[in-house]
């Protein structure tokens, strides 16, 4: 339907990754929301297909994907479920994307082989009670002791993916380190093992959406890490925290293309099927006119995805393209749940059908990784307002 001009290698993938998300994932994803549980095997399934240290070199153990392959698998997973598509999306990009990136050689021969296994997830900590669009309002504090020659965090981060569950093995945590000749913070990222003396990962439970994927509440008390857990330089923690969130926005972009195409095939499959007035409803101008808007935003949207991909992948400015497709993505994503949604009538309301999974999942899509404010305030910077 939606038709992709790549290569057969990465249609191959797509199609295995599709299967696996309709055979694997699917018939459980209804439970797993409704019980509001992380499944270990499910992720260690996804870890075994290659989910995991997608974009990392062979040299790290990874799979050495190109960057359209990687958001092929999202978009994929996201068509099928939310949650699953979250750990992936959350642990290549955030997790093990700035240590990939920004990593010295010694931390990424360290950390990387075991992040592309599916057997342990390394989670992105930058958002606070009080730092979430505004980034640089981080209070998190880490204090040099050049005594023990340690850095000594405290402070907490709250909604944070992948931190507070039995896989999670670390998480990089952007802290204030000292003030810049500017008065601002002086930002830096540290690399926080998980568990680690003083740290406390709380899951955070009631979610309306992508209730199977974890998600985390921190609590640094006294947490020491050697100079060995400094990513990138002393003061470079705000440069590592924005470049990550410009690849991030490609993944979530990739999330709302995928539930997009899921909510529409769910629609098409329904109004063919469903009958009023003597025919199927799909034959109704009311139900085709949905379906065609549908279609069309999708083929825009994907458009404009995969252009931002291309030029990721080829080393070009992507970052405009990157904010815009995460806008356009995600408001595609809602309005084809909610057309969905509209079309399944009163069944569209109840849990057995999953466009109404569809329909919560698709809110985060607009306020998380940056909200679809902060997207628009970053491609008016881009277009020089
Ligand atoms: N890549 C690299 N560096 C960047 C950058 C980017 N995308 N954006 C800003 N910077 C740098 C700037 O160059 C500047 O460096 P200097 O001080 O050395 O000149 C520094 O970072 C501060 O930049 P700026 O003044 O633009 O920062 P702002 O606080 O105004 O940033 C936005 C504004 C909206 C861009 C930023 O706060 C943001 O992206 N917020 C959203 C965060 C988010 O997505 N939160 C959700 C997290 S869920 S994981």
């Amino acid at each position: 339907m939606f038709q992709v001009e790549e290569s057969e290698e990465c249609s191959m993938l797509r199609e295995t990754v599709r299967k696996f998300a309709e055979t694997e994932i699917a018939p459980l994803a209804a439970q797993l929301d409704q019980e509001e549980a992380f499944s270990i095997p499910l992720t260690h399934k996804m870890g075994d297909l290659g989910l995991f240290g997608t974009i990392v070199d062979p040299a790290y153990g990874g799979q050495g994907f190109d960057y359209h392959s990687y958001i092929v698998c999202i978009e994929e997973l996201a068509r099928v479920d939310g949650s699953q598509a979250a750990t992936i999306a959350a642990h290549n990009s955030l997790g093990a994307g700035p240590l990939y990136y920004f990593g010295n050689e010694a931390q990424k021969r360290h950390y990387l082989p075991a992040l592309s296994t599916g057997r342990a997830l390394w989670a992105f900590g930058l958002t606070e009670a009080e730092a979430g669009s505004d980034a640089q309002a981080s209070k998190t504090t880490a204090v040099y002791d050049p005594i023990t020659a340690e850095w000594v965090i405290n402070g907490s981060k709250l909604w944070i993916t992948n931190s507070a569950c039995e896989l999670t093995t670390g998480i990089t945590v952007q802290a204030v380190t000292g003030k810049r000749a500017d008065g601002r913070s002086e930002l830096s990222c540290f690399l926080v093992p998980v568990p680690s003396r003083g740290l406390t990962c709380r899951a955070m439970k009631d979610k309306m959406m992508w209730r199977a994927s974890n998600t985390g509440e921190l609590f640094f008390s006294d947490v020491r890490v050697p100079d060995f857990a400094l990513l990138g330089k002393r003061g470079d923690g705000f440069e590592i925290m924005m470049q990550t969130l410009d690849n991030g926005r490609l993944s979530i972009a990739a999330m709302g293309l995928g539930l997009a195409k899921g909510a529409f095939s769910l629609t098409l499959q329904y109004a063919k099927e469903r009958k009023t007035f003597g025919k199927p409803i799909c034959k109704h101008q009311a139900v085709s006119f949905k379906l065609a808007e549908m279609a069309t935003r999708i083929t825009a949207a994907q458009e404009l995805l995969y252009k931002a991909c291309r030029l990721k992948q080829q080393g070009s400015d992507f970052q405009k393209l990157a904010a815009m497709a995460k806008l356009y993505c995600s408001e595609v994503a809602e309005f084809c749940a909610r057309e969905g949604q509209q079309t399944f009538g009163g069944y569209g309301l109840m849990k057995e059908y999953p466009i109404e999974r569809l329909y919560r999942d698709a809110a985060l899509l607009r306020i998380g990784e940056g909200t679809s404010e902060i997207q628009r305030m970053v491609i008016s910077r881009y277009i020089g307002c």
